[in-house]
């Protein structure tokens, strides 16, 4: 046989095995594809072309949606970021653990190193494991040394190889972090962060506007980092502060040098992309694109960002072998501190479609989020009713590799999640500032709370209020009739349920 020959054929013989391992996840039994969770940042239920968007054109996105399975009850655990992320990666309701709330920049990690994690288990099936993006889930255990090996985080809780910013993009200290440590730090220009006071000398976004480039709407006027005032105070660190306009190609360019080093054995990739998160900061290549300001610019960046990297995946020889979920940590939010013109140039578009609130809400737009799992050769297309919400992750994947799992509330819906069956789970408890709220079926529960209706930075909806809330989703997919006051047996029946999950010390009303 000639080399062309013989090369031909070994890649034929290449293309079997991994068919042959995909079959083998289909009918069952183990099988080891490599597993992308591709994670965005504050993207609503709406804000895609294959959810309906009609004003933003996202056709990268839409091929997880349109040749995968496309679930239209795919909930993240919570309205915001940190809780989400928590759910994600532990398999744990984040209303489990009080701490698991937005985290500022200098908090410690929350999930204990002791704690079970989707890499964790992913590892133990002898996967390779990372991270690449955005973590906010804490660092360090209190006081850290930004100078010295930032630790624990990431690597300590089953990732490998850990590239990430530490909280989000409007917190500081706005640097990359490698493996524990801060990438490109010059030791003569010491990196200091404090959620607490300012440090002598160095401007605000407060004191100093004449500064920023970007104007503040509320929280976000602390140290001023590219033009851009943030919420915390940082000083030095110059050479390694990260250029927010290049946050995306960044991000992309490490994901794929990571599938392009890594593809010989299975790898599971956290892919956490920035957007559409404030400050919407759309490289220039993207500004304008979308015609609705900078939170649409960010999202085709994203959509881009995602092209590029399933282009990896196939110029690497791996897309056939590699399963990706599609998800966001919460709901769409327009303002959320900044004057970018995401209100003022919204025209027609809906980011959270037909749903009611958004970030931060109870309602079913924080939680109900794009849920997508495609899998090329292997999972036909489908849309999908199931509930299914990103704690069954660990479950889910730990049946897919046939590997043991310490879970809690995460439940196997690998089923489901390859499109092999409709059924999802029987119900969720969803989070949002603390407050919780239950789904079961088609039917929602929000008891009783004290609290703002509206919140008053971002005119977001929360859902809370002092009387209980029923609605049947079904029927009145905006949430718009309360059925409670003419429906108290369901209300009683799902409140009985609900606390005997959730206990019944749930509510911040004393009665
Ligand atoms: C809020 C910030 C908001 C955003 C959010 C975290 C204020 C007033 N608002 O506290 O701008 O940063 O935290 O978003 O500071 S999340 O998606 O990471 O949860
Ligand atoms: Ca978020």
């Amino acid at each position: 046989m000639k080399l062309k020959n013989i090369f031909t054929f070994l890649l034929f013989l290449g293309l079997l095995s991994v068919q042959a391992q995909n079959k083998k996840a289909l009918s069952g039994v183990e099988a080891k594809p490599n597993i992308v969770v591709i994670y965005l940042d504050d993207l609503g239920y709406g804000d895609i072309s294959s959810y309906g968007a009609t004003e933003l054109q996202t056709p990268n996105i839409d091929v997880f949606a349109n040749e995968g399975v496309k679930f239209t009850n795919g909930y993240a655990t919570s309205a915001t970021c940190t809780p989400s992320r928590y759910g994600l990666l532990t398999g744990v309701y984040p209303w489990r653990n009080a701490k698991a709330r937005i985290l500022p920049g200098s908090a410690p990690l929350i999930i204990s190193t002791k704690q079970e994690t989707l890499p964790k288990m992913l590892k133990r099936a002898g996967y390779q494991t990372a991270i690449v993006g955005k973590w906010h889930l804490g660092l360090g255990s209190g006081n850290v040394n930004w100078n010295e090996h930032i630790t624990p985080g990431p690597n300590e809780v089953g990732f490998d190889d850990a590239y990430i910013l530490a909280a989000t993009q409007d917190r500081t200290p706005t640097v990359y972090i490698k493996d524990g440590f801060i990438d490109g730090l010059d030791p003569k220009d010491p990196v200091f962060v404090s959620y607490k006071k300012n440090f002598d000398g160095e401007p605000t976004g407060l004191d100093n506007p004449e500064l920023t480039t970007m104007k503040w709407h509320h929280g976000h006027n602390n140290s001023i980092v590219n033009g851009i005032p943030r919420i915390g105070y940082m000083k030095g660190g110059e050479a390694a502060k990260w250029s927010d306009v290049d946050m995306a190609d960044h991000f992309l360019e490490k994901a794929q040098a990571y599938v392009r080093t890594h593809k010989s054995k299975p790898f599971f990739l956290y892919y956490a992309l920035q957007q559409p998160h404030v400050p919407r900061t759309p490289n220039p290549r993207f500004v304008g694109k979308s015609k609705l300001g900078p939170r649409g610019d960010v999202i085709l960046e994203a959509d881009w960002c995602i092209g590029e990297f399933m282009k990896t995946l196939k110029e690497e020889g791996v897309l056939e072998n590699t399963l990706i979920v599609f998800s966001s940590d919460n709901g769409p939010v327009l303002q959320d501190g900044y004057f970018d013109d995401a209100i003022e140039k919204l025209g027609k578009h809906a980011p959270a479609g037909k749903l009611r609130g958004g970030k931060y809400s109870l309602f079913d737009a924080g939680t109900r989020v794009p849920f997508m799992v495609y899998w090329k050769g292997t999972i036909k297309p489908k849309e999908s009713k199931a509930l299914v919400c990103q704690v069954d992750l660990l479950a889910s994947f730990a049946k897919l590799v046939n590997e043991k799992a310490d879970m809690s509330d995460s439940e196997n819906m690998l089923p489901a999640l390859l499109g092999k069956s409709k059924k999802g789970r029987e119900n969720i408890v969803l989070e949002a500032g603390g407050k919780t709220s239950y789904r079961k079926g088609d039917w929602v529960l929000i008891p009783p709370y004290k609290g703002e209706k509206l919140s008053w930075h971002s005119l977001v909806e929360t859902g809370v209020d002092r009387e209980f809330q029923l609605y049947n989703l079904k029927k009145d997919v905006g949430q718009t009739n309360n059925l409670a006051p003419s429906n108290p047996k369901m209300v009683k029946k799902l409140l009985a349920e609900f606390e005997a999950i959730r206990g019944k010390d749930y509510s911040n009303i004393k009665k």
